[in-house]
């Protein structure tokens, strides 16, 4: 069997207890295989020159880590710069938050062509490929001009926007004839995979071979909808673990009394935060059984601190906190618990257990992982109620979920609502649905599917 090399822009040690669902996947089939992880270390190294970095070689069981540090320019253009000040908000929808400093695209083109050179020193002659979402758009464009024949595979974690919001990227054409040099391109959903159809068709002249093939640029690729899961295994036993236990058992008794509700991400603008908390305030204006009983804990975890972006969404989300306990807090009852810190993985189930309702309303996401979480996690002789935003990209699969548009602030104060209210018997039926779903579309059958498609995507 050949082996599987996977690259992404940050390496984790599958063999580490706390590695998340997308570690433990990867790291299965890369056991199953014998495989190599490649990627960005994590570290800067201090002096070191642009396009330049020391590669990192490590044996994990069967499973080889090799790393490459980045200098601070490089750190600075390629991660912070376009990766995340480009290409994240523009993917997301949001022309308004992106900078398109005209440095950035050197270094993004400069860090891809690193860890191409310093991935072909690794690579076997039989290795299948598998890329990892939008900070390594061109590396399999900089591999072949290297030499590599390799299958290689795409795939893009957040979404794709339409063409028309594609295009405001100044390298746009260049970035959408890099993936051409891949063998297959996978996106989370359908609606991505049309956006992409729609683009190379439109931009690019594409020839539209049937079942998501394309021909352009004298390359033909394959792509396809591959929605990634979770493990449910997993995160089921996480939940009957004693950590979550205790966090079940411990929050139970501190708001007993309460209406719990939860929300749980990285601290980033496209999870619609400030609007959840808007809703929520409207919840409490419209429905004041509410008062002195609903209780919002808000987990926002730090994520890329030294971005201004960030820092300005947690100042107007601590605003926003401080005005709504402010104006309905009692001395006993504070509507909103937010923070701004990470909670342990080993007890993040037991929060979503103890939870009535999961307020899970990104403005825009490729997936979303929070919502199948917290399914998984829920008692299914009492469960609560997932209330999600229409603009996940779990929202395709998950609709026994109350979806709400997460810019109508008085519908989602609505559906939260009839998710406290919701009876057991709809409760337990609309869970039953949706945990066979997250079930039967885990994160093996995304893993195999892709692999699978990979291996039979020929290459011309
Ligand atoms: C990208 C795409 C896509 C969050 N807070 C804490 C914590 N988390 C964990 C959750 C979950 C993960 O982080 C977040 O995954 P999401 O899918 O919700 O969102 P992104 O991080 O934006 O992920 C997304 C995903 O890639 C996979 O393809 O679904 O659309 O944006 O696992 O549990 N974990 C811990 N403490 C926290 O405070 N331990």
């Amino acid at each position: 069997m050949a082996r599987l090399v996977v690259v992404s822009n940050r390496v984790a040690d599958p063999s580490q207890a706390v590695a998340g669902g997308l570690a433990v996947a990867l790291g299965d089939a890369l056991h199953a295989t014998g495989g190599l992880w490649f990627g960005w270390s994590g570290a800067i190294a201090e002096g070191g020159a642009p396009g330049e970095g020391a590669l990192h070689v490590q044996q994990a069981g069967n499973v080889t880590l090799a790393t490459v540090d980045l200098c601070e320019q490089d750190h600075a253009g390629y991660y912070l710069g376009y990766s995340n000040s480009v290409l994240w908000p523009v993917f997301h929808y949001r022309l308004d938050l992106a900078r398109f400093d005209a440095g950035y695209i050197g270094a993004y083109r400069r860090v891809n062509q690193l860890f191409a050179r310093q991935l072909m020193t690794q690579l076997l002659p039989d290795d299948i490929i598998w890329v990892h979402d939008y900070h390594l758009i061109p590396l399999a464009a900089e591999l072949r001009a290297m030499g590599c024949t390799q299958r290689i595979g795409f795939f893009l974690h957040i979404p794709l926007p339409p063409q028309p919001v594609l295009a405001a990227i100044p390298q746009h054409e260049w970035l959408m004839r890099a993936l051409f040099a891949y063998d297959l391109v996978g996106f989370q959903t359908e609606a991505d995979l049309l956006h992409f159809s729609r683009y190379v068709q439109a931009e690019a002249g594409a020839e539209d071979l049937g079942q998501h093939r394309f021909r352009a640029f004298s390359r033909t690729v394959q792509a396809g909808a591959f929605p990634i899961g979770i493990d449910v295994d997993e995160f089921a036993a996480l939940t009957h673990a004693k950590s979550a236990i205790d966090m079940y058992k411990h929050m139970k008794h501190e708001y007993g009394r309460r209406k719990l509700l939860l929300g749980v991400e990285r601290l980033d603008y496209s999870k619609g935060l400030p609007q959840r908390l808007r809703a929520f305030q409207a919840l409490l204006k419209k429905y004041p059984e509410n008062l002195r009983s609903a209780t919002l804990i808000q987990v926002a975890s730090p994520s890329r601190e030294d971005m201004g972006t960030y820092t300005d969404l947690l100042q107007e989300l601590e605003g926003l906190c401080g005005a709504i306990n402010g104006d309905f807090g009692e001395l006993d009852w504070m509507p909103i618990r937010f923070m701004h810190r990470n909670v342990a993985r080993e007890c993040l189930p037991g929060l979503y257990r103890v939870a009535r309702v999961a307020l899970v309303t990104p403005l825009r996401d490729g997936m979303n992982l929070v919502a199948k979480e917290f399914i998984a996690a829920q008692d299914p002789a009492d469960p609560g109620v997932l209330v999600l935003s229409r603009f996940a990209g779990a929202a395709a699969q998950l609709k026994e979920a109350l979806l709400v548009n997460p810019y109508d602030t008085d519908g989602t104060a609505d559906a939260i609502q009839r998710a406290l209210q919701m009876p057991l018997q709809e409760r337990q039926a609309r869970h039953q649905k949706l945990l066979e779903n997250i079930r039967t579309q885990d994160v093996h059958w995304w893993r195999k599917k892709f692999l699978q498609a990979l291996g039979e995507a020929g290459r011309t």
